[in-house]
């Protein structure tokens, strides 16, 4: 039994998140959750929404209410989503917790006593018409990098190079527009990640087999330009972590906070304090401090590109410059991008599907599904209708579900809802049998190496093989000459479904959970072995017909969804 350490990137509190972001990093990481946690080994997956910073700010300020209601109000409906979605952590938190105020607050005051902070009194970006300075989202320009006209002050969405406001051309104010801004003196701390750089290179040159999308993106921005910058990591804004030294005062940094990029990382550590907190767990140390156990731990991050940089370079940089035994992440995988519909999703134009819409229409497990068959591993990928609507037919409906129901079905009118007795196996089984072997093996590795498109289709050659057998044999068939043998395979065909069902499971928990009920099966321990798995249902055990587990997306449904979703949410 190993140990795994899962965190999704903590979605910011600013609204409901679109379905690119739940394919980015939530979802892969439940998937892979599940999956170690089927195979038995011991899983602690964490996530937690992202709080501060200018996200939380001016979303708070749109829905005019006080940031602080606003965010735990977010809170709420998130969790609540996650839930819908099926998202198995063990803990969902929040950066704004106690306990994420205290730790970051140590790290910095750690940071500081390293000598990798240094305060600086700089110029910044001041707004005469807002009357405040302008940090992060609160002002967009042009890109110095990639010439891409929405960068944010804080990072280009469109080439992921992270920014300070006084980088772009022709900045406006977002609040309110205006372009009459003013460099004001004011004073910010720095972490010193230049000073970090050889021992973070060093650190992720002997990384090994991390995916090319990570390492890349750390490379370029280790080597840009003069290398590795500093960062500034507070600002002048009122909804934070406030700054200090540990438990100290930090003098001439009064009223000021830590930047959210500073913070929320931090909130993995703390998440798990809350976990404990919260009384689901016992010792949040041996998950990540090495010093008290966690050395054996295997640690996974999942994010979207975008996030690489800060996970890759800032974080390590807190955590190797706090000079504390604290678990370092041992694997980060990232996604590229999904696009809706020939565009970019998008939250700020409310464009494409968001995770409250998509459960109002169709169950969790027809979108997990998708999505996941879908992921965008090795480029962008894209959503549409149609191939969602074929996806969704095809694999789930015609494949799963169909071998599903027509076993049990057939099974019912011709032996009852029992598993039938008699008959031996043939080549044909032995056949079977020896594919699926093959099969699992070549699922499991996918899944290993968290492969998730490719797991996808593994599982799904799975489910096709059994269709391919039952249509071979045909039962049906069968029966009017050799009802023994027609019972064999029916015998073998719901074993079968048992077996989908617990190998499903981390894709599509519910209809997992449904069948394995309709088989009456306990215990769904992954299979050693495929022969003896597919002995687990004896003739004589009982079971149901399960409900329709997928049905099928019409034509003109798809065509109502594609309508309905072309505009923009309001
Ligand atoms: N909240 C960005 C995002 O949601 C950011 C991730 C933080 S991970 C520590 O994409
Ligand atoms: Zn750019």
């Amino acid at each position: 039994m190993t140990r795994h350490l899962i965190t999704s990137a903590i979605p910011y509190i600013n609204g409901i998140k679109h379905l690119g972001n739940l394919v980015g990093s939530q979802l892969p990481a439940d998937l892979f959750a599940r999956y170690q946690r089927v195979r038995g080994h011991e899983v602690l997956f964490l996530c937690a929404t992202d709080e501060h910073g200018t996200p939380a700010e001016l979303a708070a300020k749109k829905a005019g209410k006080p940031v602080a209601e606003y965010c735990a109000e977010m809170h709420q409906v998130q969790a609540e989503i996650a839930r819908g979605f099926r998202l198995s952590f063990d803990h969902f938190g929040r950066s704004s917790s106690p306990q994420n105020y205290k730790l970051t607050q140590h790290f910095a005051g750690r940071l500081a006593d390293a000598g990798l902070i240094r305060e600086v009194s700089e110029k910044q970006m001041y707004s005469h018409a807002d009357g405040r300075f302008l940090p992060d989202r609160y002002i967009e320009g042009t890109c110095p990098n990639c010439g891409f006209d929405s960068a944010r002050g804080d990072q280009c969405d469109n080439c992921t190079k992270q920014l300070d406001p006084v980088d772009l051309i022709n900045p406006h104010s977002t609040i309110s527009g205006s372009t009459d801004l003013e460099m004001r003196e004011t004073k910010h701390l720095y972490l010193r990640q230049s000073a970090m750089k050889d021992q973070l290179e060093q650190w992720i040159d002997t990384r090994e087999g991390w995916p090319v999308l990570t390492t890349s993106i750390a490379k370029k921005w280790l080597n840009d330009g003069d290398g590795l910058q500093d960062r500034g990591i507070t600002r002048d804004l009122d909804w934070g972590v406030p700054v200090m030294k540990g438990d100290q005062p930090w003098p001439g940094m009064e009223g000021k906070v830590f930047y959210v990029w500073f913070d929320a990382p931090i909130e993995y550590i703390a998440c798990a304090q809350e976990w404990v907190e919260a009384g689901k767990g016992a010792d949040w140390e041996r998950w990540w401090r090495t010093d008290k156990g966690a050395a054996d731990v295997t640690y996974t991050q999942f994010m979207g590109k975008d996030n690489v940089p800060f996970h890759t370079l800032s974080f390590p940089c807190t955590i190797l410059g706090s000079g504390e035994p604290w678990k370092l992440v041992d694997y980060i995988k990232s996604f590229n991008y999904l696009n809706y519909d020939g565009g970019q999703f998008s939250t700020s134009r409310g464009r494409g599907v968001f995770m409250d819409q998509a459960l109002e229409i169709l169950p969790a497990d027809y979108w997990r599904w998708w999505l996941l068959s879908h992921a965008p591993e090795n480029s962008d990928a894209e959503f549409t209708w149609e191939n969602f609507q074929t996806s969704v037919n095809k694999d789930l409906a015609d494949v799963l579900g169909n071998f599903a129901s027509r076993v049990t079905k057939f099974c019912r009118s011709k032996f009852g809802e029992t598993v039938p007795e008699g008959g031996t196996y043939g080549p044909r089984e032995e056949a079977l049998i020896a594919a699926l072997s093959q099969g699992l093996a070549a699922y499991q590795a996918q899944m290993d190496a968290i492969e998730v498109r490719k797991a996808a289709q593994e599982l799904r050659a799975l489910w096709v093989l059994g269709n391919e057998y039952l249509q071979e044999v045909a039962p049906w068939t069968t029966i009017k000459t050799d009802a023994e043998t027609a019972a064999m395979q029916i015998r073998l065909g719901l074993n079968l479904i048992r077996l989908y069902a617990v190998l499903s499971s981390p894709f599509i928990p519910d209809a997992s959970a449904e069948l394995l009920t309709a088989m009456r099966a306990e215990g769904a321990e992954w299979p050693g072995d495929v022969a003896q798995a597919l002995q687990a249902l004896p003739a004589g055990h009982a079971f149901d017909v399960p409900e329709v587990t997928f049905r099928k997306i019409t034509d003109a449904e798809r065509e109502d969804w594609q309508v309905r979703f072309a505009g923009v949410r309001s």
